[in-house]
This record gives C-alpha cells, structure tokens and sequence, in this order.
C-alpha cells in the first residue's frame, strides 16, 4: 500500500513538472501564451498504465484515438496486454518492462493478462 502510494506520488509530481515547464514556456513565448499553454499542457499528458500488485492502474482508461498507451511492469513477474478482441496483444512484458501501443479505433476494448486471467482492466478509445 505504501509503495503503491508512492508511484500515484511519483506519478503526480512527473505531471505537475511537465505542466510547470509547458506554463513556463507558455510564458517565455509572451502575449498569447494564455490560449496556447492549455493544448501544450495537456499533449503532454502521458496515457500510462502501471502494472503493480496483478492489478492495472487504472483499471479503466480513457484515451483520444491517435494517442499512445503505455503499459508499465512494475510487479517482479511478467504480464501481458491482451485485448479480448484481439486488437492488440503485448505478449509477454518482463518485469521492470514497458509495451506501448497507438489507440487506433474509437470504442471500449476490454484486456486481460493471459498469464493472470483475473486481472482484467478496459481501455476506451474517444
Ligand atoms: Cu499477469
């Protein structure tokens, strides 16, 4: 609990830098960095999901098609991505291992890990 509490931590403190260096540089553009700092901001935004305790974090996502997804291993034994539609499978991911994927179709794709059938999550594509 007290690890998973530190990566939600760790997590945060990645976006708020990410969104102090976009104000920051919103600011050094000058007049009309006001309109501008918003879509910088968030085309930052990483679309991550850890994988820590058999569980993916969040279980549910929600992602613009175009987007890429990350999936991070942080648990000490593989995992795997696997969309029960099959539209997308990792394979396995080692631990400490990441896999990524572009969200190409609008819609809800549930997955699962082939190894560990009860951890389930969903990913939604806008
Ligand atoms: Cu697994």
């Amino acid at each position: 609990m007290l690890e998973r509490r530190r990566v939600l931590g760790t997590l945060l403190a990645a976006g708020a830098a990410a969104w102090l260096a976009a104000a920051g540089a919103a600011h050094a553009a000058g007049a009309q960095s006001a309109s501008s700092a918003a879509p910088a901001a968030s085309s930052t935004v990483a679309r991550t999901i850890v994988i820590e305790g058999m569980q993916y974090q969040p279980a549910t996502l929600t992602v613009r098609r175009g987007e890429r997804i990350t999936w991070v291993n942080r648990d000490l034994v593989a995992h795997t991505v696997t969309a029960r539609d099959g539209s997308f499978d990792s394979g396995s991911i080692a631990a400490g291992a990441s896999w990524s994927t572009l969200a190409k179709h609008a819609g809800r794709v549930d997955y699962a890990c082939t190894f560990h059938p009860t951890m389930t999550a969903g990913l939604v594509v806008r």
